[in-house]
């Protein structure tokens, strides 16, 4: 009996689902414009993913569009029996399917590749805009009834979940006008990051099946709403934070809001603590003494010479706090002690630039800072000189990957090794001096 209502249920809700689709489907636009600055914060994000581009792969892309055509409606046939036996509902793979089409423009946005090395100052530069802390103030001051009950609940002050959604979405303003579910449709089918991208198209069909509703726009690389979440993500953390019975993270921002502060609850934030902050050093560092890669106490870190860069000092209450020691721009810039929250918010989205750029924000919006104190020192350092360093390290044996242009992990971690073997202070940092030291030495060796 109960199977029988159960499947007239279905059918009838298959009926009323094709309907509404038809209707949307009729006045659905096409890819609209994607706001330049989104896409280079997804970059930086991708970039520290140690997701390469794969230039070979590239040149294979050959195909017709009779090819392209076809290949595609192959892969829609495995796809689709493989979202069935990945528990997405037979009935409705059979009416998604069909209507799954691709956008060109998703993968020329996601191969695209900056000029410049996205560094410190670079990124910070267009990250914290005086109208993004201004905008970010106002919305601090009219949301905060709703974020104090969210920081009761998930212990996520409301000055950082104002922070995210700035850094995200602009406050809403940037959510993205791609359809969702052809940009995840496009990144699946394309080979360069097929299985992440199915895995994550595979759970948008559930969040659409679950939700009864085919109206998601957001990013050319499928995250929307105002917190930008992937399906994933959304699958995983999303709240109902209005309590109306629907998860919407697009229109409802009392959804948006929860979801964000019950992620960032769920990868462990500490209430107490702020990120970190900018320090310096009482005197000149002694580098053979200090660990790059160490996590000691605020009072060790004293110790060591560091204090407050605002000329304050530490409080006690601070002192048991375990820091981790960064430079973003090498030894010759800013240095920050980092929290346990800095590691929180890699969580969100793996950029240490990223980080920053919400704890700053965060500090600027409440007025717990309005500055940073070291002199800035900046020249922009062309993706094609990151190239040249990454050649001369691999010559000579500390870097294996690809000489690719991008400062992740890997270059990274090869610099440091470099470093270390030539007695220099190990701060990973990318720069001229580097590459006049590497190509010196390249030359003597020819
Ligand atoms: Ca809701």
């Amino acid at each position: 009996m109960a199977y029988t209502a159960l499947k007239r249920l279905l059918f009838l809700w298959c009926i009323l689902f094709v309907g509404v689709a038809w209707v949307k489907a009729i006045a659905k636009p096409g890819v609209q414009s994607v706001d330049a600055k989104d896409s280079f914060i997804q970059k930086d994000g991708q970039d520290n993913t140690g997701v390469k581009a794969d230039p070979a792969h590239l040149e294979k892309r050959g195909k017709t569009s009779d090819e392209k055509a076809a290949s595609f409606e192959a892969w829609k046939r495995v796809f689709a029996k493989e979202a069935k036996s990945a528990g997405v509902t037979p009935a409705f793979v059979d009416f998604i399917v069909p209507r799954m089409a691709l956008l060109p423009e998703v993968v020329r946005l996601d191969r695209n590749q900056p000029e410049f090395l996205a560094d410190f100052w670079f990124y910070t530069d267009r990250a914290l805009t005086p109208e993004r802390i201004a905008r970010g103030r106002e919305m601090l001051k009219a949301h905060r009834a709703t974020l104090d009950v969210l920081a009761q609940r998930y212990g996520v002050p409301a000055h950082y979940i104002v922070a995210f959604w700035g850094m995200e979405t602009n406050y809403g303003t940037h959510k993205g006008h791609v359809d969702t579910l052809n940009a995840l449709t496009t990144l699946a089918f394309d080979e360069r990051r097929r299985t992440f991208f199915t895995r994550e198209l595979i759970t948008f069909l559930k969040i659409m099946d679950r939700e009864q509703t085919l109206d998601f726009k957001g990013s050319w690389a499928g995250a929307f709403g105002h917190f930008q979440f992937m399906p994933t993500t959304y699958m995983a953390y999303a709240v109902d934070g209005n309590g109306d019975g629907r998860i919407d993270v697009i229109h409802q921002l009392e959804d948006a809001f929860a979801s964000a502060a019950h992620y960032l609850k769920t990868m462990r934030w500490q209430e107490h603590v702020r990120w970190g902050r900018e320090v310096v050093f009482q005197k000149k560092a002694d580098w053979e003494k200090i660990d790059l890669t160490a996590t000691y106490s605020v009072a060790k870190w004293e110790q060591l010479g560091l204090v407050p860069a605002d000329g304050s000092r530490w409080a006690e209450e601070d002192k048991d706090i375990l820091a981790e020691l960064r430079l973003p721009m090498g030894t010759k810039g800013p240095a920050f002690l980092t929290y346990a929250n800095f590691k929180t918010i890699m969580r969100w989205n793996r950029s240490e630039l990223y980080a920053f750029a919400i704890g700053l924000l965060a500090d600027r919006i409440s007025g717990q800072a309005d500055r940073l104190y070291t002199p800035r020192v900046h020249q922009p350092f062309s993706v094609e000189r990151v190239r040249l360093i990454q050649r001369y390290l691999a010559e000579q044996g500390y870097y294996r990957g690809e000489a690719d242009g991008r400062a992740g992990p890997l270059t990274r971690a090869a610099v440091r090794a470099y470093q270390r073997d030539h007695s220099l202070p190990p701060d990973g940092h990318l720069d001229e001096v580097l590459l006049n030291r590497l190509e010196t030495k390249n030359h003597d060796n020819h």
